[in-house]
């Protein structure tokens, strides 16, 4: 598969501090994404692809926070540790993340009542963030996705890419799952393969060995 660098853009999925060892909601090895995702940033940007950065940005008594609720779940939602709230050190880029090529950092989940895996749909399926818009605009019509974590923020992304028409590559050596519950991961790889997404490496995109 050839890939117009020019009609492209890379995601880079929640790099940040929450996500990784230490972190509020840490993901196993979470870490081994950035030095592919800088490469891959790197490669792609000198191509004339648009590089982009969500960011997971809740206020302090969001609702996906389970200490925001009596109960353990909401309406079947999981609910997660306090994480990755606004101007903490936790919401942060992991500073070894190059954020030099990032045209555009792209913040989500900051309404209260709603949570927001995707880059490009809240959890509502209908409030938007304006990604769909950035890129259509940008002209790009193909998107390479990497980050955290691979069964949530990363698949709803690839899977709202495919909806919206996109060509969506994921990139495995570059993504990391909670994989909670227990099998997500392998469930989500799964479905993101039947929605037509293509599961590659950064090593594939780039060439190197
Ligand atoms: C994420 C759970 C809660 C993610 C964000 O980035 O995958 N997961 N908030
Ligand atoms: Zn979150």
């Amino acid at each position: 598969m050839t890939i117009d660098f020019t009609k492209a853009a890379l995601l880079l999925i929640d790099v940040q501090n929450d996500f990784c060892p230490g972190g509020a909601l840490a993901v196993a090895d979470g870490d081994a994404v950035i030095a592919p995702l800088n490469a891959v940033s790197g490669y792609c940007v000198q191509r004339g692809a648009a590089v982009i950065a969500t960011q997971d940005w809740h206020p302090q008594n969001h609702s996906s926070f389970r200490a925001a609720h009596t109960g353990n779940e909401r309406d079947g939602q999981v609910l997660w540790p306090v994480h990755c709230v606004q101007g903490t050190y936790g919401a942060t880029f992991r500073s070894s993340l190059d954020l030099k090529p990032v045209r555009l950092v792209l913040r989500k989940g900051f309404r209260p009542q709603i949570d927001s895996y995707s880059g490009f749909f809240e959890n509502d399926r209908r409030t938007v963030t304006g990604l769909h818009g950035f890129l259509t605009e940008a002209g790009i019509d193909t998107i390479l996705i990497g980050g955290l974590a691979t069964d949530y923020c990363v698949l709803y992304t690839a899977l709202d890419g495919r909806r919206l028409g996109f060509t969506t590559l994921v990139m495995l050596d570059a993504v990391r799952g909670v994989d909670y519950p227990a099998g997500s991961v392998e469930k989500a790889l799964r479905s993101m393969q039947e929605a037509g997404v293509v599961l590659t490496n950064s090593t594939t995109i780039t060439g190197s060995p």
